[in-house]
């Protein structure tokens, strides 16, 4: 450490330099990131309320109850208004709290086991790893749609909890959330629908009158839903969301700290200090934007997924690995080589996209920051690497 200060131009300068290697959302260069730059005026009201803290929640009362309002304006569009939840730091740590749920409200389950598509996130992983949960995986079919038989299969007497996820982070497919519902009805299972990306696009697409099938607390049987404001919600990163249709589960699982400021109440977090300007920041997102606003960034991102779909298609010796269900599309090979090599000479030009080598793709994740003149450029670079490398 310094023993003097520097002055605060000069910090800027270094600064500046020094993350000058950094990939911008601007530049067009991310492709296969699922956040993007945050909304303007979420930014303003983020710095403006960034010291809140909801770790503490007696002590910010204004912010504890704007969370509240917020969680069941969301409710409302997740077809459940009177739900509980919890902003988190991320899809990750909201799938963390559904897993830790899903283990102890069956603590008569010695070895307790949780039946999820192979498609799903690494958050489940590190969860089950975390908590001592066994993990039972289902194969995709060959269209990398769930094979809901392999996955019905896999439910047995130690299976406390099953997860369907509205919006794959390879592909943004929508598991088979009613089928899922139907098999775990009757039984004391407890049902996970991952949509930390999902969440923000799909109630704007079914307004947009796409076909969306159930996915959310309008299936019976589902228990809790991720949902992150980081990713198509425009959110200041880091904010995620946790939301869960029956509030006794919180006192029945939640910890209880009762030296706090407001003492005595139950939460699920797993980080003690806790950002209340990310969500502050998000009620004014949610209130700038309302349901039309989001649908017009929605129904730009869903033209330039299908423009990028179609000319995917139009390229040989490479195709769409499935055909997008929201703006995420998957490219992999026409004759099954390895997308290894064409990902490589992608990002020798500076595209940088998600690469799924289980599933043999590559990934571009059409966010707001994307336009069309990125895509013509990438396409076009695309084509003559494919051609260079004579993949047909
Ligand atoms: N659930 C799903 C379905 C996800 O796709 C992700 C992350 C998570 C949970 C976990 O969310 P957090 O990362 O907020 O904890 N999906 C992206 C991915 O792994 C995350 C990401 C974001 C990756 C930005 C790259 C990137 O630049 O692909």
């Amino acid at each position: 450490m310094l023993e003097e200060g520097l002055k605060k131009q000069e910090i800027l300068k270094i600064l500046e330099k020094k993350l000058k290697n950094d990939f911008t959302y601007e530049s067009g260069s991310i492709l296969g990131s699922m956040c993007t730059e945050p909304l303007e005026f979420g930014k303003q009201v983020y710095n403006k309320y960034i010291s809140k803290n909801l770790g503490d929640p007696g002590l910010f009362l204004g912010t504890a109850a704007l969370e509240e309002e917020l969680i069941s304006e969301i409710g409302e569009i997740f077809g459940e208004q009177n739900i509980i939840g919890t902003f988190t730091t991320g899809g990750s740590e909201a799938n963390l709290i559904a897993m830790r749920i899903v283990k102890k409200l069956r603590p008569d389950i010695k070895k307790p086991e949780v039946v999820l598509p192979i498609s799903a996130h690494i958050s489940f992983d590190k969860a089950a790893d975390l908590l001592g949960i066994k993990l039972r995986k289902a194969k995709l079919k060959a269209n990398y749609d769930l094979d809901l038989t392999h996955f019905e299969s896999l439910i047995n007497k130690n299976t406390c909890g099953v997860v369907g996820i509205a919006g794959t982070t390879s592909l943004g497919l929508i598991d088979p959330i009613e089928d899922i519902g139907k098999i775990i009805e009757e039984r004391d299972i407890f049902f996970h629908i991952d949509a930390a990306f999902g969440g923000f696009v799909l109630p704007f697409l079914k307004e947009l009158n796409y076909e969306i099938p159930p996915w959310d607390f309008t299936v019976k049987s589902v228990s809790s839903i991720t949902a992150d404001p980081h990713k198509m919600g425009l959110g200041v990163i880091p904010s995620g969301g946790f939301f869960l249709r029956d509030a006794s589960i919180l006192q029945k699982t939640g910890f209880e700290i009762p030296y706090l400021a407001g003492g005595n109440f139950k939460h699920f977090h797993i980080v003690g200090t806790r950002p209340g300007g990310t969500i502050i920041a998000f009620w004014a997102i949610i209130k700038f934007l309302g349901i039309n606003g989001f649908k017009e960034i929605v129904k730009r991102c869903m033209d330039n997924t299908q423009y990028l779909a179609k000319r995917i298609s139009e390229i040989d010796g490479i195709k769409l690995a499935a055909d997008p269900m929201m703006n995420v599309v998957g490219i992999t090979t026409e004759n099954g080589e390895s997308i290894c090599e064409i990902d490589d000479e992608l990002r020798k030009k500076n595209w940088m996209l998600g690469k799924f080598t289980d599933f043999n793709l590559i990934r571009v994740v059409m966010m707001p920051h994307i336009v069309r003149e990125h895509i013509v450029k990438f396409i076009d670079d695309l084509e003559k690497i494919v051609k260079k490398l004579k993949i047909i």
